[in-house]
């Protein structure tokens, strides 16, 4: 019997053609959920960790709504459906010293501690969190927060 073997890079385009075509096949079935993946670039050795951001019968979320994480991973946010969404930390919620490392560590900001509006479709946003204090990170999506799209993120050191 014969085997196969891939070089890393070509595990690496196979994986990441794995996860696309799963978060296309979850928008196509109505954004119910999957497993939502954790990556792992071999270089960093940072885990990156996708929440998605999407409308499920009628209601807007982050899946998973509480993520939990290590100081010096990456969340990647995902467009799913129900766009445009965005990030927003609320500064009198965050943990002491990680309102300064965020808002460096948020690209293309829109406010304080707000990341920009995500249009297209599955377009994404990553954050990294290195540096990050432990503690409760609890977050909005400025359009949706009226009704009800929050989540936290639970960082450990
Ligand atoms: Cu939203």
């Amino acid at each position: 019997m014969q085997s196969t073997v891939f070089s890393p890079h070509e595990i690496n385009r196979r994986a990441n053609r794995a996860r696309l075509a799963r978060v296309r096949g979850d928008r196509a079935a109505g954004g119910f959920p999957g497993t939502p993946a954790t990556l792992t670039p071999a270089a960093s050795g940072a885990r990156v960790h996708e929440v998605r951001m999407e409308l499920v019968n009628g209601k807007y979320r982050y899946h998973p709504a509480a993520l939990s994480l290590k100081a010096g991973d990456v969340v990647r946010w995902v467009n799913v459906s129900g766009g445009p969404h965005n990030v927003a930390f609320k500064r009198e919620a965050l943990p002491a010293g990680s309102a300064g490392m965020l808002n460096t560590a948020m690209k293309g900001r829109v406010m304080d501690l707000g990341g920009p509006y995500l249009k297209d479709s599955l377009a994404t946003y990553d954050v990294s969190f290195a540096g990050a204090p432990p503690g409760t990170y609890p977050y909005a999506c400025t359009p949706h927060a009226p009704v009800g799209m929050v989540a936290t993120l639970i960082v450990s050191p």
